[in-house]
């Protein structure tokens, strides 16, 4: 076959958002555009540091003192920093809600901005040392009309977010974002320092053949859960049972579920009435870009962006992914069972 030419209208991730805020017209300020660039430069600065984590023993628990005898941060801690210092420094933001710290925080006034982000800077993490897939998940919301930046501007229900997605961090850093108008994925070209549309808009497709839940937590599913498992594993004469893949890290089992389909769940259970995922930056972000994508997200009880978030830390149960596998599960979600 002929040299594939490199394309010459490469596609970057600002170039296409700025093309969305050219789309949106005057009611666009440039701002939402301007903080995502800030969040694609974070997502650089992590790639760089899990890429070379062990080569630099950056992996590893706090205290310990790296080659260069520096007091070492562990990789979450300084992902964490690196996001929190970028957002505050972007002059967008009014509150940030990290996974790494228990309290919001609020943005000083000269450098305060309309947007709310929440995020979860190294989800996955205890995966590390083991080279598996992690990511940075994130959420942002417009701040509330005449606030000036206060917790409860992001405890708002999931569907009230402007914008969501996740960089996954494995054998390339991909960065999959949805501003409400689909979702699109792009791969980081290191040498460009760029990150390229590679996966222009992702649709989930509506039926899967895969499931994604830790089964090593059969024994504390309820009823429900364990029936509708047992459906695609044990299926009707003439069908096949699913497969099961489990990476255990939210943000690598989210990606081949919105590319491959499937279902993916972290239920509720008998030991963990809410399940374990965080509501505000991991379950709103990933069923924002399943419902984008075409899929569905729910609770097994109701629909994720609905909640309303009463505390920043919060979880929730959490089934997403093709929307005719979420819809088999709620049926047996619907059907009341003696023993609920
Ligand atoms: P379990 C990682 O620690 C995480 O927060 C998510 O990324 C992942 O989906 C989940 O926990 C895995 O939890 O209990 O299956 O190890």
């Amino acid at each position: 076959a002929e040299e594939q030419l490199p394309s010459t209208d490469l596609i970057t991730l600002t170039r296409h958002v700025l093309a969305e805020q050219f789309r949106l017209g005057s009611a666009a300020t440039g701002d939402l555009t301007l903080l995502l660039t800030a969040i694609q430069v974070t997502s650089k600065f992590i790639a760089t540091n899990v890429r070379k984590a062990r080569l630099i023993n950056l992996v590893g628990l706090a205290g310990e003192t790296n080659v260069q005898g520096e007091e070492q941060k562990k990789l979450d801690v300084l992902s964490n920093d690196i996001m929190v210092n970028a957002l505050r420094a972007s002059g967008k933001t009014a509150v940030l809600v990290s996974e790494e710290l228990d309290d919001a925080i609020i943005i000083e006034e000269k450098l305060r901005g309309k947007y709310c982000v929440v995020f979860d800077p190294l989800d996955g993490s205890s995966n590390i040392d083991a080279g598996v897939n992690i990511g940075t998940i994130f959420g942002i919301y417009q701040i509330q009309e005449g606030s000036e930046g206060v917790v409860a501007d992001v405890l708002r229900p999931g569907h009230e977010m402007v914008a969501a997605g996740y960089t996954m961090y494995g054998s390339s850093a991909n960065l999959v974002l949805s501003t409400g108008n689909g979702v699109n994925g792009y791969t980081l070209d290191a040498s460009l320092g760029e990150f390229i549309l590679t996966h222009p808009n992702i649709q989930i497709p509506s039926r899967g053949k895969i499931y994604s839940f830790n089964e090593g937590n059969s024994m504390y599913f309820h009823e429900p859960t364990t029936n509708y498992l047992n459906s695609i594993k044990f299926p009707a004469a003439g069908k096949s049972p699913y497969s099961a893949r489990y990476i255990g890290s939210m943000v690598a089992d989210v990606h081949r579920t919105l590319l491959y389909g499937g279902i993916f769940g972290y239920p509720g259970d008998k030991k963990s009435k809410n399940g374990k995922l965080r509501l505000l930056y991991e379950a709103f972000p990933m069923a924002f870009l399943t419902e984008q994508a075409g899929g569905l997200a729910t609770t097994g009880t109701g629909r994720i962006l609905d909640i309303v978030p009463t505390s920043i830390h919060e979880r929730c149960p959490v089934f997403l992914g093709s929307k005719d596998d979420v819809e088999d599960l709620l049926k047996f979600y619907q059907t009341p069972s003696e023993t609920e």
